[in-house]
C-alpha cells in the first residue's frame, strides 16, 4: 500500500511538471517521454491496486479454508464417536435389551452430526454465494478462481476423501442396523418398526448430506461455469464423482465443455499403454489424455455430447458432434458409445468404432484376430478392424500410423485434435 501512494505522489508531480513545460520545443522530446512514463506509471499504480485487491481477496480463501479444515475435524470426530457406538451396538448385536438405547444413542449422535455438518456445508454455500461478485472479479484479472477451487488441492482433495469414506462408513452402518432391526422386528417388537422408520428418516438426511457436499466439489468444466460464469478457458480442479479429482482443461464457451484429449504440436508421447490410458498422461494446459477412468466417470448414467474439433495441416478446421457419447466402466473395457452424428468432418470415422472397446499397445480389445491393431498403427483407440480414425496415433508421421481421422474432405492427417464433452 505504501508503495502504492508513492507511486500516485510521483504521478501527480510529473503531471504538473509536464503542464510547465509544454510550450519549449526543445523540451518537446521530454514531453512525450513524460507522457510515457505517465502512461507506464499509470499501468503500474492500476496493478498495484489489484494486486491489494487480491491481498483482501486471499483473507477469503483462508476463511473457506478454515471452514473445509473445521468440516475435516467434524468429520473425524464422527468417526471416532461411530467407531466407538459400532463397538457397542453393531458388534453386540446379541445383547438385545439394550440395543434400542444404544439406536436412539447413535440416532441422536447422528442428528446432531447432520445438522452440524450441513449447517458447517450451508456456510460455506452461503460464502460463496454472498462472495461470489468478488471472486468473479478477481477470477477477471487473476483467473482466482482457479486458486479458489485448485489453489488448496491437498486441503480440498484430503476432506474430500475422508468425507467421502466417512459417508460410507455410515451408510454401511445405517444398512447393518437396517438388517438387524428388520431381523428384530421378525420376533414382533414393534419398538423396532419405530427404529426402523427413524433410520429412513436418517438415511434420508444422510443423502442430503452427501449430496450438499458433494455439491461443493465441482464435477466437471460445467459446473465450473454454472458456479462462475465468467469463468476462462484454463485449467481447473475437477471432482468426477466415484473417482480422484483431476486436473483437466476447461473449454468455457457455450456452457462449459470438459476437454479430454488434445494434439497440438507433438509434444506429448500418445503411444501409451493401459495404465496410463486408463489415469491420463501429458499437461492439460498442453497435449494431454484426461484419462479412460475420469471419462468413464463423467459419461455414465448422464447424458452428453462429444465434440471432436479438427485442424488439418491445410488449416481446414472441421468438426464432428455425437450424441449419447459415454464410455463403459473398466471391465468392459472402456467400450465407446455414440448415438447420432452432426457436424462436417464426416461421421463414419467415429461410428465404424461405436461399440467398440478400448485397445493399448499392451492390451489388445481390437476385433482383427490376426492383428494387433495398437501397435501396428502407433495409438491407442476403440479399434474395430483396425480403424477409420486414429486420433492418438503417431503425431510425426503422415500415414496409417499418423493423427488421421479418414472422412475428412481433403488431406486427413491432423495438426490440431481437440475432444471434449458436455452433459445434462
Ligand atoms: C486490473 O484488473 C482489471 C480487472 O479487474 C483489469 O481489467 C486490468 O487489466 C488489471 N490491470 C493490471 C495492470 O493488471
Ligand atoms: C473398536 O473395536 C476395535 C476392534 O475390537 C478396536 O480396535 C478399537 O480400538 C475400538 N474402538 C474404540 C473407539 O473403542
Ligand atoms: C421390545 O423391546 C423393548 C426394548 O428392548 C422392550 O422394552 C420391550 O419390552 C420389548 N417388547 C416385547 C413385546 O418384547
Ligand atoms: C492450504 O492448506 C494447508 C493445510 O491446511 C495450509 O497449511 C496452507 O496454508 C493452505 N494454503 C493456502 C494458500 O491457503
Ligand atoms: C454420495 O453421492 C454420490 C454422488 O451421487 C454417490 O456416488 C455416492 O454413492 C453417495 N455416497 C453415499 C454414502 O451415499
Ligand atoms: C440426450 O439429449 C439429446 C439432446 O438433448 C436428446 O436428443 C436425447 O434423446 C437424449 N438421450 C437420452 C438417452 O436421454
Ligand atoms: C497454416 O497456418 C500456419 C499458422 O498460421 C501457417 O504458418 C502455415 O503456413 C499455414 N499452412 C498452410 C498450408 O496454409
Ligand atoms: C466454520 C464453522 O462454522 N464451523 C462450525 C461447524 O460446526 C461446529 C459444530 O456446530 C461448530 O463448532 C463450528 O464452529
Amino acid at each position: 500500500m505504501e508503495s502504492f501512494s508513492a507511486f500516485f505522489i510521483l504521478v501527480v508531480c510529473i503531471s504538473s511538471v509536464s503542464g510547465d513545460t509544454s510550450s519549449d520545443d526543445g523540451r518537446g522530446n521530454m514531453n512525450v517521454f513524460q507522457k510515457e512514463l505517465l502512461v507506464q506509471m499509470k499501468k503500474l499504480s492500476n496493478a498495484q491496486e489489484n494486486i491489494s485487491r487480491s491481498v483482501d481477496n486471499y483473507d477469503l480463501f483462508r476463511a473457506m479454508s478454515d471452514k473445509i479444515d473445521n468440516l475435516e475435524e467434524e468429520n473425524k470426530k464422527l468417526k471416532r464417536g461411530l467407531e466407538i457406538l459400532m463397538n457397542n451396538t453393531i458388534l453386540e448385536k446379541k445383547r438385545t435389551e439394550s440395543n434400542t438405547e444404544k439406536l436412539n444413542a447413535l440416532h441422536s449422535f447422528m442428528s446432531s452430526f447432520n445438522i452440524d455438518a450441513m449447517r458447517n456445508i450451508s456456510d460455506l454455500e452461503a460464502m460463496i454465494r454472498d462472495n461470489k461478485e468478488t471472486l468473479n472479479d478477481i477470477q477477471v484479472s487473476t483467473n482466482g478462481i482457479q486458486i479458489a477451487m485448485s489453489g488448496n488441492i491437498s486441503l480440498m482433495d484430503k476432506f474430500r476423501v475422508s468425507h467421502g469414506n466417512i459417508l460410507n462408513e455410515v451408510s454401511n452402518s445405517l444398512r447393518d442396523l437396517e438388517i438387524t432391526t428388520k431381523t428384530y422386528e421378525r420376533f414382533g417388537n414393534d419398538s423396532f418398526a419405530k427404529l426402523e422408520m427413524e433410520l429412513n428418516v436418517l438415511s434420508g438426511s444422510l443423502k442430503k448430506l452427501n449430496e450438499s457436499s458433494f455439491r461443493f466439489f465441482p464435477k466437471d468444466c460445467q459446473d465450473i461455469q454454472k458456479t462462475f460464469p465468467v469463468s476462462k478457458n484454463g485449467v481447473y480442479r475437477i471432482y468426477p464423482y466415484d473417482s480422484e479429482a483431476a486436473n483437466a482443461y476447461c473449454d468455457m464457451t457455450n456452457g462449459g465443455w470438459t476437454v479430454f484429449q488434445r494434439r497440438q504440436n507433438g509434444k506429448t508421447n500418445f503411444y501409451r499403454g493401459w495404465n496410463e490410458y486408463k489415469s491420463g498422461f501429458g499437461s492439460p494446459g498442453d497435449e494431454y489424455w484426461l484419462g479412460n477412468s475420469y471419462i468413464h466417470s463423467l459419461t455414465i448414467n448422464r447424458n452428453c455430447t462429444l465434440r471432436i474439433d479438427l485442424t488439418n495441416w491445410d488449416n481446414i478446421s472441421r468438426y464432428a458432434t455425437y450424441t449419447d457419447f459415454r464410455i463403459e466402466n473398466e471391465a468392459d473395457n472402456y467400450r465407446l458409445r455414440i448415438g447420432s452424428y452432426s457436424g462436417n468432418a464426416g461421421h463414419y470415422s467415429l461410428s465404424y468404432h461405436n461399440n467398440q472397446e478400448f485397445t493399448t499397445k499392451d492390451r489388445d480389445n481390437d476385433k482383427s484376430s490376426s492383428r494387433h491393431c495398437a501397435v501396428l498403427y502407433t495409438g491407442a483407440w476403440w479399434y474395430n478392424a483396425c480403424h477409420h480414425s486414429n486420433l492418438n496415433g503417431d503425431y510425426s508421421v503422415r500415414n496409417d500410423k499418423g493423427v488421421r481421422w479418414w472422412s475428412y474432405p481433403s488431406s486427413d492427417f491432423m495438426k490440431t485434435t481437440t475432444m471434449k464433452l458436455k452433459c445434462t
